[in-house]
């Protein structure tokens, strides 16, 4: 996800903070260098400089259709690596872009980011008019407890887990990992289905990529984004659809609503859908801006409203009405969209406009991220 992003900015402050509170003081690792033992640097997102002002300077030379699209990687950057054994990977960005390092061990499954807990059941979570939301009785959805702080340490032979945890703070320091043991390591991060990486381990008498050759494939992977973002800047939306963000399946992302402004008559029912391949997590939420913020901030603490997690009326129930009057003040939601097969959110949503009116929604992850629907 792009720096910036509030829900980001506001788990970095909210982590920083728990660690701040339980006393825990940052433990400097020196790895003893051996003779002969080297690190080798993978970026999570895109590396700093000059790849990443060719991405956010994109939208304006590809003109209006994606102005302010909010370019991003959702991907490693270089995808697969190949050292020596007894040498380590440095993973950086993982702050500044927000994703985490799982190494997963014997287990060969990563972490979820969100998890449903059955002993805490959702009890009165009532809407503005008073009457409660189909969710009461479902288990609290929140954040992965295992992600607040690193495990595992920094030594990793294939057998036991070793995770970066969320990054603490934007200035969070890279991430190294020692690789002891030849062998094929896939890797992943736990915020973004699909992003993963493989670590290549060889013996020490086997020949490795060199410096410059690394440095041309990170080159070449950078090219082929740029040409994926041009590419992503011409897709086109059906109608009466609202696309959550654009995504090229292999991590480029763009981070905004297509169209940002759709007008349809009363009676339309729209489609809110989440972008093929897309690795984000996003919903569109319609109400009280005051409502929408606070729902928003929820979701960078350690008990995010259930109220921004879940869809405002049962999926079960076909599309959801909004009038000015929905749920009492207007407010709807589609709850958190994905495309990964392993959640249980949807894909997309449909909503039903019966009334005529202006209806501006956001994303509450990305609030960045808003639209209108301007119903005639
Ligand atoms: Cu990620």
């Amino acid at each position: 996800m792009a720096p910036g992003t509030d829900w980001e900015g506001n788990m970095h402050r909210w982590i920083a903070r728990m660690a701040g509170l339980g006393g825990v003081c940052a433990v400097s690792f020196a790895l003893a260098p051996t003779a002969s033992a080297a690190t080798k640097t993978v970026y999570a997102g895109l590396p700093k400089g000059a790849a990443k002002k060719v991405l956010l300077t994109l939208p304006r030379a590809e003109g209006l259709a994606v102005k302010g699209a909010n370019p991003d990687a959702n991907a490693f950057t270089i995808p697969k690596v190949t050292i020596h054994a007894g040498d380590s990977v440095q993973w950086n960005g993982l702050a500044a872009n927000f994703h985490t390092v799982d190494l997963p061990g014997a287990s060969g499954q990563d972490l979820p980011l969100f998890v449903a807990d059955p002993a805490h059941l959702i009890a009165g979570a009532n809407d503005a008019a008073g009457n409660p939301f189909w969710f009461n009785g479902q288990p609290t959805l929140g954040f992965d407890p295992l992600l607040f702080s690193a495990t595992g340490g920094h030594v990793y032979d294939g057998s036991k887990r070793v995770d970066s945890g969320l990054p603490a703070g934007t200035s969070a320091k890279p991430f190294t990992v020692k690789f002891t043991k030849p062998g094929t390591y896939v890797y992943f991060c736990d915020v973004h289905a699909n992003m993963k990486g493989i670590v290549v381990v060889r013996p020490r008498s086997a020949t490795v990529p060199s410096a410059k050759q690394d440095a041309a494939t990170l080159n070449a992977v950078l090219k082929a984004d740029i040409r994926s973002a041009v590419k992503l800047t011409k897709v086109s939306i059906p109608a009466d659809t609202v696309q959550l963000g654009r995504a090229d399946g292999k991590g480029i992302e763009f981070l905004k609503m297509f169209p940002a402004t759709l007008r349809v008559k009363a009676g339309t029912t729209v489609t809110f859908t989440m972008a093929r391949g897309t690795r984000e997590v996003h919903t569109a939420a319609f109400g009280p801006p005051k409502l929408l913020t606070a729902l928003s901030n929820s979701l960078g603490g350690p008990a995010p409203s259930q109220q921004a997690l879940f869809p405002s009326d049962s999926p079960a129930l076909g599309p959801i009405q909004l009038s000015p009057t929905a749920h009492g003040n207007g407010f709807v939601n589609t709850g958190a969209l994905d495309a990964d097969s392993t959640t249980p959110n949807q894909a997309s949503s449909r909503i039903k406009f019966t009334a005529p009116g202006t209806y501006k929604f956001i994303c509450l992850i990305h609030s960045f991220m808003h639209g209108t629907i301007v119903v005639k």
